[in-house]
Parts: C-alpha cells; sequence; structure tokens
C-alpha cells in the first residue's frame, strides 16, 4: 500500500484501518470529508535515492563552471575514491536506501532539523521570507480595520477547506503533489530552544485554536474568531473587535516584547526560559503559539518616494524596519503573519520551517480575491466578549534581553540592503514565444548579469520542489552550468555572432530545464550528498574526504540564492542572501512582466541590490534583442 517505503512506517498510527503519520491524526468530525486527504497522500510516490555513480559523475560536472582546473583534478580523485566498489560511498547509499524504506520520506526529518531548527542565525532576515501584496485603497486607520477584518475573514475561509479536507489538489506538469505542507501552516509557531529549536501544530490537538493573536503598537491580543456554535465571526463582527483592540493598545511605550524573536536563535532560546519563568509571560505566549495565525495591525512606516515604496513595503515585511518602526510589532516564531499598515500596505511573513512558499502564496491569493468581494452576512457585535490582551510582566533581566534584540534588529535591518523592481518589458510571454522555458531564461539572464558585474560564475542556488513526493520538500538547482558559462562568456565578446549567441542561450537555457527536470523527480545532487554524509554521522562514521573537501565548500556557498515564486495575485516575495557576500534574488514571472526583490548586506562592499537589478534589467533586454535579431526560421 506504501509503494517501496511500505515495510516499516514509522511513527504512525492506525486511523480507520489505514495509517498516517501521528502528528497528523486528527479527530474526525462531521463535515470533514473523512479520508480524503489520507488516501491522495497514499497514491503519492516515495522520494527516491539517486544511484551513486549518477551524484558522484553530476557532482563534478555541476563543479566545472565554479572550480579551477587544479581543485577539478582533486575532487575528482576524492569522488573515485568515495565511489569505488566496496568504498564508504556504497556503505552509506545502501544505508540511505534502507532508511528510505524504512521512512515516509528519507530526507524531510534531516531537512526540517538541519535547514531550520538546527540553524542559529535569526530567522528574520536569513530564513522567513516576506511577501508583499499590491497597496490596498486605503490610508487611515478605519481603512486599516476594514481591510484587517477582511482579510481574517478570508483566511477562515481558507482554513474551511484545509479543516473539510477538501482543497483541490495541486499538480505539476500533470502529476499531482504532496499537500501535506497545507495542514502545517495553521495553528502553529517555531518554539526556541538553547541548541536547537522545534514546531508545535495546535491544528492537530483534540481541541484546536479558535483564536488569532493580534499585536498592535507592540502590544498582544487573544481574538476568538469563532462564534459559540462554531461558525466563523462576521467581517462587521471582525471590524467591531479590531476597533476594540486599537482602542484598548493606544499606549506608544508599551515595551516590545515580540522583538525578542528577532534574536539569535542561541540567544532567544535563553531569553525565552528567563520570559516564561513568570506565569502571566508563559500563558501570554502560549496564546500566541496557540493562535490560528498572528494578525500585525502595524504603525507607521518611513516616508519614502513612490518609486522606493515597493522596497520599503519588502523591507516591512521581511523585518520591521527595525526597533524604531515595526520590528517590535511581531511574533517572528508564529508560522503565519499577516500585515497590514496604515497607508494600504499590507503583505506577509512566514517562519519556514514548516512550508515552502507555494502553498502560503495559494492561501494568500484566496485571501486576496475574498477581500475583493462585497461583504456578505452582517450580524450583531455587541454581545461579542472583549478581545483578551496578553499582559506581560518585564523584569530587568527581560528588559535587559529586549534591549540587546533592539541593538541587534538595528544592526541587521541597517544591514539589509533590498532592491524591488518591476521588469515590465516582457514576462512570460517572450521567451515562450521563442519556445523557452521562462524560468530557465531568467535564471540564465541572472547568469549574465551576475557574470558582467564579477567576470566570473558563481555557485547558483534556485529552488526545486520535490512535492511530487510524498512529505517532499525541495532540492537544489545548480544554475550555474558548463552550458550556462560559454554562454555568458561568449555574449558580450564582440567576435561573437548574433546566431553562436543565440545558439549558446539556446543550449544553456535547455540545460536549465533539463537540470530543472532532474532535480523535482528526485535526481538531483544536493539533498543526496547532504543524505550520504548524515548517514555517515548517523552510522558514525568517519565523515568521508569529499565533505571535508574546500571545493564542496565552494560549492555551497551561494553567492546567488534564487527562486521562484508564482502567484495569482501581482505580489513580490523577499528573502535575505544566504551568504555575507551574496544576493538574494526572488522573482515572480507574471505574463506580460516579471517582479523582482533582490537583497545583499551593506556590510558586504562588493555587492550591491540595486546594481545586480539593473544588471538583470539589462541582461533580459540584451537577451531579447539577440532573439529578434535572429533569422526567424532558427527560431
Ligand atoms: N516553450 C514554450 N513554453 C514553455 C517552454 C517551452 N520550451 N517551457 C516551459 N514553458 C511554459 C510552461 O508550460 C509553463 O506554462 P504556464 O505558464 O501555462 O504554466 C510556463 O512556461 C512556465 O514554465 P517554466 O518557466 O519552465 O517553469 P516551471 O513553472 O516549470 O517552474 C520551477 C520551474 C523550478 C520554478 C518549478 O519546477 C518548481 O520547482 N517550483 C517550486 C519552487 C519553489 O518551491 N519555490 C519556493 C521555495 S520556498
Ligand atoms: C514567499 C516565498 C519565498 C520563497 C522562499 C524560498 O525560496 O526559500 C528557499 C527554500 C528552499 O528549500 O529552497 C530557500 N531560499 C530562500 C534560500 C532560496
Amino acid at each position: 500500500m506504501w509503494g517501496i517505503c511500505s515495510r516499516t512506517v514509522v511513527g504512525m498510527a492506525k486511523t480507520g484501518g489505514s495509517v498516517r503519520p501521528q502528528h497528523l491524526v486528527k479527530p474526525v468530525s462531521a463535515t470533514r470529508v473523512a479520508g480524503r486527504y489520507l488516501s491522495h497522500q497514499k497514491g503519492l510516490p516515495c522520494l527516491p535515492v539517486p544511484p551513486l555513480q549518477q551524484t558522484c559523475e553530476r557532482y563534478v560536472t555541476a563543479l566545472e563552471p565554479i572550480a579551477d582546473a587544479d581543485e577539478l583534478m582533486h575532487t575528482k580523485k576524492l569522488v573515485e575514491e568515495f565511489q569505488k566498489a566496496g568504498g564508504l560511498g556504497e556503505r552509506l547509499q545502501k544505508g540511505l536506501e534502507k532508511r528510505a524504506r524504512s521512512t515516509e520520506n528519507w530526507l524531510s526529518e534531516w531537512w526540517v532539523q538541519l535547514a531550520y531548527l538546527e540553524y542559529r542565525m535569526p530567522v528574520v532576515v536569513h530564513s522567513s521570507p516576506g511577501l508583499v501584496l499590491p497597496r490596498m485603497d486605503f490610508n487611515d486607520k478605519l481603512g486599516q480595520i476594514r481591510f484587517a477584518a477582511k482579510l481574517i475573514a478570508g483566511v477562515l475561509d481558507f482554513k474551511t477547506m484545509i479543516d473539510n479536507e477538501t482543497l483541490p489538489v495541486e499538480n505539476m506538469g500533470g502529476k499531482p503533489l504532496c499537500m501535506n505542507q497545507y495542514y502545517e501552516v495553521l495553528s502553529s509557531c517555531r518554539i526556541p530552544g538553547l541548541k536547537r529549536d522545534s514546531i508545535v501544530n495546535h491544528a492537530k490537538s483534540s481541541q484546536p485554536p479558535k483564536h488569532i493573536s493580534v499585536t498592535h503598537n507592540f502590544q498582544f491580543f487573544q481574538l476568538d474568531v469563532y462564534n459559540s456554535d462554531g461558525t466563523p465571526l462576521t467581517e462587521d463582527q471582525l471590524r467591531h473587535q479590531l476597533e476594540r483592540i486599537c482602542s484598548a493598545s493606544q499606549e506608544m511605550n508599551a515595551e516590545p516584547v515580540g522583538i525578542l524573536t528577532t534574536q539569535h536563535r542561541d540567544s532567544w532560546g535563553e531569553a525565552y526560559l528567563r520570559l516564561i519563568k513568570d506565569k502571566t509571560n508563559k500563558e501570554s505566549v502560549a496564546a500566541i503559539q496557540k493562535s490560528i495565525f498572528t494578525l500585525c495591525l502595524d504603525g507607521a512606516t518611513p516616508e519614502v518616494t513612490q518609486e522606493m515604496s515597493r522596497s520599503c513595503a519588502a523591507v516591512q515585511m521581511l523585518h520591521g524596519g527595525g526597533s524604531r518602526w515595526n520590528s517590535g510589532n511581531r511574533w517572528f516564531d508564529k508560522t503565519l503573519q499577516f500585515i497590514v499598515g496604515e497607508d494600504g500596505t499590507c503583505g506577509a511573513n512566514y517562519e519556514h520551517a514548516p512550508a515552502e512558499g507555494p502553498p502560503i502564496v495559494a492561501l494568500i491569493d484566496h485571501v486576496v480575491e475574498y477581500t475583493r468581494k462585497p461583504e456578505t452576512a452582517r450580524s450583531p457585535a455587541a454581545s461579542l466578549p472583549t478581545p483578551r490582551k496578553l499582559h506581560f510582566n518585564i523584569t530587568p533581566e527581560i528588559k535587559s534581553d529586549i534591549e540587546e534584540a533592539k541593538r541587534s534588529i538595528d544592526t541587521l535591518a541597517g544591514d539589509l540592503d533590498i532592491k524591488v523592481i518591476v521588469f515590465s518589458h516582457f514576462g512570460k510571454n517572450v521567451p515562450k514565444a521563442h519556445k523557452m522555458s521562462p524560468d530557465a531564461f531568467i535564471q540564465v539572464a541572472l547568469q549574465l548579469a551576475f557574470y558582467r558585474l564579477y567576470r566570473r560564475c558563481c555557485a547558483t542556488y534556485e529552488s526545486a520542489s520535490l512535492r511530487m513526493y510524498r512529505l517532499g520538500r525541495t532540492d537544489t538547482i545548480r544554475s550555474a552550468s558548463s552550458a550556462s558559462a560559454s554562454f555568458v562568456k561568449a555574449f558580450d565578446n564582440p567576435s561573437t555572432q548574433n546566431m553562436e549567441k543565440v545558439d549558446l542561450m539556446e543550449k544553456a537555457v535547455k540545460a536549465h530545464r533539463s537540470y530543472t527536470n532532474m532535480a523535482i523527480n528526485g535526481q538531483a545532487i544536493d539533498r543526496h550528498l547532504l543524505g550520504l554524509k548524515l548517514q555517515a554521522i548517523e552510522e558514525k562514521l568517519s565523515i568521508p574526504e569529499i565533505f571535508k573537501d574546500s571545493v564542496y565548500t565552494k560549492a555551497l556557498h551561494y553567492q546567488l540564492s534564487t527562486s521562484q515564486v508564482p502567484s495569482k495575485t501581482d505580489c513580490v516575495m523577499c528573502f535575505g542572501p544566504v551568504v555575507p557576500d551574496g544576493y538574494g534574488v526572488c522573482y515572480n514571472p507574471m505574463n506580460d512582466h516579471i517582479n523582482f526583490a533582490m537583497s545583499s548586506f551593506n556590510t558586504c562592499e562588493e555587492t550591491d541590490a540595486g546594481r545586480l537589478a539593473q544588471a538583470v534589467e539589462g541582461a533580459l533586454m540584451d537577451m531579447r534583442a539577440a532573439l529578434e535579431r535572429a533569422p526567424r526560421a532558427k527560431l
């Protein structure tokens, strides 16, 4: 029944004759289309373990554009040693295959631990993405509250589909996708620990939460969003409740307890224990953690020119602008925070550990569509219970933790440079007309832009979805290939004929698309190599030399960390660089334009988000011009 990984299913509980992961067990309610989710999940294939020789070969090939000849020769020797018959590689491969037979997904749990819960940098900028929605049509407190009420109603509308298991199953290239991540994003929260964090998901408890948390002027509230009969509050009821929250939090000098969540995880882990020593604080924190999501009703943001307004909104969504602005009006551990400003700005920030961007974007697309519909039922609001203010007792110790967190977030906010651009000359339409994959076209343009700035190629990461497999997360598309290197080197060379440029472009685009196909089919190299390394640790064996090699470190030093996140709504997503001297690049290709958010750190003199943005625009334009100059027959 469970395909190739059916032998032992760990962490499973029996429910009505079938098995599901323990953490997904939910009581079956009368409204739920019982088992729909489960039977879909059961039909999904398990993530394969690629053949060892294939990964070794592909690893060496992937190094070609980023390692020099000597490095490559040395690495080739290490790889040969690793993969030889009876060697360490074979032993680890067998261990990994065994793990794959005894788990639902050999990678997912390792990945969540390593990429997120054991990663100790602040979640802010370093891990949690921001999402900027188009500016909405309001400009004052009343408009902010009205919109926020609609937004809550829209999320609850989406939640009904989650609760009833009636979400339409998504697919990629006609193949159904794993839907598990949708069940992880609401009512969940990250909890800081001393060495590693954890995630709690209250949606799976016997009494799932009925409230959201709201923050305004750095003060937190618990707002029940369901009536006692289980029906969600209507928009006018929600509006009334939000008004009550705003009136009860007029004080402007409240201690910004939420700013603690912006800290380095080890520091926050320690401060957390100090914070929850107090019973009131513990209860307040628990109410936030349990809430369905957090709504941040933001205060003012810096005044900027029209041209800068999208970049400024990206800052607001990514880190809140520092302690002087809205960074304290957050609980960054919360999986999902919606952010609504007074000036029509709105968007979200999400803690990445439980899910990738696409399910969050699908939820937000639904919410935006919902907010555009006229208001439906109206109900009397007078008898609703007062939203509960979540109090915090601030001891001198906690006060000093807050001050330290303020200093750190201000440094981080000051260091981050972010540039949002709308590339308006074309979108997916142009590459499609030239029979090229739009995503590959954009990635090749990024390679050209980087080469033009630095005269070299760099290790480049693009997220590929593994959701074709049960509990699948991501693998890496290595966008710097030998084909892209040949293209970028030839493109600005005056002796290269246009025909040759176009030919090299087509080859680079094809190479990228073929790497993408490999990755989404579970045959890329990065997660497999990681798995082999972790298997060595698990079996208490020595770490293979290929992982101690400086080239391996170089291959993982992603100066370009990129991700395509498409959406129906014309929005832009953003995240920080993953290395101090790198760029974060998130893009949303629409039919006739492309939204980009580029980030870099000011402390690195070599990087500049604005310069990269300009270079990408130039690269896209020049690539189109080359295509248009080529004779039609060629296309
Ligand atoms: N000629 C004409 N059209 C083409 C084409 C070609 N040679 N190749 C592709 N297209 C079309 C596709 O049919 C598709 O059409 P649509 O707009 O009607 O859907 C469109 O162009 C886009 O395809 P492409 O640009 O190749 O990209 P993709 O949609 O397959 O996406 C990835 C590629 C890597 C982004 C995707 O596979 C993926 O993994 N996405 C998830 C990434 C993710 O999780 N990000 C967030 C991480 S938190
Ligand atoms: C709102 C969606 C933002 C996208 C976030 C994203 O792409 O995260 C990547 C996840 C992964 O596993 O590839 C990581 N990255 C930001 C470092 C590219």
